[in-house]
């Protein structure tokens, strides 16, 4: 489903001169207005495949209609998104939940509605129906090199997909790990899982990179073989300068400081990319910015801090992607709540002063040091994002043009009501 541009712009139209007031006050404040919408314009999130149907929980999983039943439509909704807010041209997808039948012709479409792909996910955490051996007790960790060399063979076929339709990253994110004490020589485990990687790393286009995602626990709970960014960072400099580690904001241990965690991989050059979502508890992998939007601020801030500091380009040298979806949510309007907080944590954090912080800082001025933090995030910025999104051809407001022209009945029509997500 295409939607017109027309309806876009008779939407905008309705909310214009409210916007103009809001967009000028806020605007009023920020010295080089023009340069923060420019990179605000040139941001792009990416959206996983695996969101765009109803999440479940283990305890069950209520559909709301109208969802994707192949990969066109995954495509298709993604599309949608990005003509809303002009700031979901990617998407990523999930081996073997979204194989590409045919490639050229998913490049085409995916083309045809302004998106590229952003890294491809390999899966060796399920048994696949016609799979040969099991990864019950893991897969690139394994005690039977025979499991580890189908894990790998997945991996490599995994980049030949992402080849095929332009994508220049893999993401491996492992379950491997152990459930109880002993179960697991934690050395042997992490030199086979290295072993593998080096394996995956050896097929990797020089023009990719790997990510290697860490975690800390689920669905093993004891350990986990890529269990933290210091393992994900080891394994990531021993295989090479392709290797970067990748942080799933749900991934860590309760209170972790995340934004320290980034910042100093961003000065070793090994932050890969990111896996956007929120939670209360553990990987509840819930709307970005729901629970906990000032340490998403946070991370922001070290994040411009430290690109700038080693002349990265924000919207192209990471790979920004969500991974959040859940049950009682329209997954469209979900994503459109994720891509927006990005959106305003990120704006937030390109209004810091950063001189003025440096100074405060040098001078051990702590509360000032807060008080410059704390104006910026505590900053409006809603109106400039929407200005931002109003200059791309976009939505004043996503998610009131997506409810106010009943995209999602639409969906319905075309689909059905019982229309269930692919994949998961
Ligand atoms: C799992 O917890 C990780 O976040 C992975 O990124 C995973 O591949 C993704 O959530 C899809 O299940
Ligand atoms: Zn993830
Ligand atoms: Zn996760
Ligand atoms: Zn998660």
């Amino acid at each position: 489903m295409l939607l017109e541009k027309y309806k876009i712009e008779e939407f905008n139209q309705a909310g214009l001169a409210e916007h103009k007031r809001r967009f000028d006050f806020a605007a009023s404040y920020v010295k080089n207005i023009d340069e923060v919408l420019q990179k605000l314009i040139d941001f792009q999130v990416a959206i996983p495949s695996w969101a765009l149907g109803t999440g479940g929980t283990r305890f069950g999983r209520f559909a709301g209609g109208g969802e994707p039943r192949s990969l066109e439509e995954k495509i298709e909704d993604v599309g949608l998104l990005h003509q809303l807010n002009r700031s979901s041209g990617a998407i990523s997808l999930h081996i073997p939940w979204d194989i590409p039948q045919n490639p050229a012709a998913i490049k085409a479409l995916a083309a045809q509605h302004g998106l590229k792909f952003d890294a491809v996910n390999s899966n060796t955490f399920q048994d696949q129906p016609d799979q040969k051996l099991s990864y019950k007790f893991g897969s690139m960790q394994h005690v039977d090199k025979a499991v580890r060399k189908q894990a790998v063979d997945h991996n490599i076929e995994v980049i030949r997909h992402g080849i095929e339709l332009g994508s220049e990253s893999l993401t491996v994110w492992l379950s491997d790990g152990s459930s109880f004490p002993g179960q697991l020589n934690f050395r042997k485990a992490f030199q086979n899982t290295l072993e593998s990687l080096q394996e995956v790393y050896a097929a990797l286009p020089d023009n990719w990179k790997m990510f290697v995602e860490y975690k800390a626990f689920e669905p093993n709970f004891y350990s986990m073989s890529v269990g933290d960014w210091g393992q994900s960072y080891l394994y990531a400099s021993k295989l090479g300068e392709k290797a970067y580690t990748l942080v799933d904001l749900g991934h860590h241990l309760p209170n972790a400081n995340i934004e320290q965690i980034v910042s100093l991989l961003l000065m070793e050059g090994k932050l890969g990319g990111f896996h956007f979502n929120d939670s209360k508890y553990g990987d509840d992998d819930l709307t970005v910015g729901s629970v906990k939007p000032y340490q998403l601020f946070l991370i922001f801030n070290e994040l411009v801090e430290g690109m700038d500091a080693r002349g990265m380009n924000h919207a192209t040298d990471l790979g920004w992607m969500i991974d959040a979806s859940h049950n009682v949510k329209d997954p469209l309007e979900d994503l459109l709540q994720s891509v927006e907080a990005i959106m305003i944590a990120y704006t937030q954090a390109l209004l810091v002063d950063r001189k003025a912080l440096a100074e405060a800082q040098q001078a051990n001025d702590v509360v000032r040091c807060q008080e410059i933090l704390q104006t910026a995030a505590r900053t409006d910025v809603r109106a400039i994002v929407a200005e931002a999104r109003l200059r791309s051809g976009g939505a004043l407001q996503t998610l009131q043009a997506f409810r106010q022209l009943e995209l999602r009945k639409a969906l319905i029509g075309e689909r059905g009501l019982k229309a269930v997500s692919t994949g998961l």
